[in-house]
């Protein structure tokens, strides 16, 4: 349902650098980049699957649990480092929550945004993922 990518960081006496490079350590070509700023922790986000669409979502500070369903069950992964990416792949509908102080997700994305990727509706989502 999904992987954890495990990012090196480059540490030194002046602090840490994670490098992403796509078809590297990033398993596709990257078209887009977006982050999440401003999260609250009573205000859910995702509610949603993607028809084709395959990301990497890291949490560059603080942390959050993404919950993924495939259609026959559920599991919830925190993420709380900046040296892990949770690469998702395929039809899995997708909920955010849980976001600590000053949380930050970055997410890499193999395609530019297209909202007709989306299934916004769970139902149409079991129905979708059914087969
Ligand atoms: C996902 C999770 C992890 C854009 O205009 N361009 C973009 O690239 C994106 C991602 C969103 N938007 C617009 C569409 C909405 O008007 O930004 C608004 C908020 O998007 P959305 O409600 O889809 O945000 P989330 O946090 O529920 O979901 C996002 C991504 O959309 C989604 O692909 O997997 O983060």
């Amino acid at each position: 349902m999904y992987s954890l990518l495990n990012f090196r960081g480059h540490t030194d006496g002046r602090g840490v650098l994670f490098s992403l490079e796509e078809e590297k350590n990033i398993p596709f070509q990257i078209k887009r980049v977006y982050y999440l700023t401003d999260l609250q922790p009573n205000h859910p986000r995702g509610f949603h699957a993607h028809k084709n669409l395959e990301q990497v979502a890291i949490c560059v500070s603080g942390s959050c649990v993404f919950t993924l369903d495939n259609g026959l069950s559920r599991i919830s992964v925190e993420l709380n480092s900046p040296g892990q990416g949770l690469h998702i792949k395929g039809l899995i509908w997708r909920e955010m929550k849980d976001f600590s102080n000053g949380c930050v997700i970055m997410v890499l994305a193999n395609e530019y945004y297209d909202e007709s990727d989306y299934i916004r509706d769970y139902s149409e989502f079991k129905r979708l993922s059914a087969g």
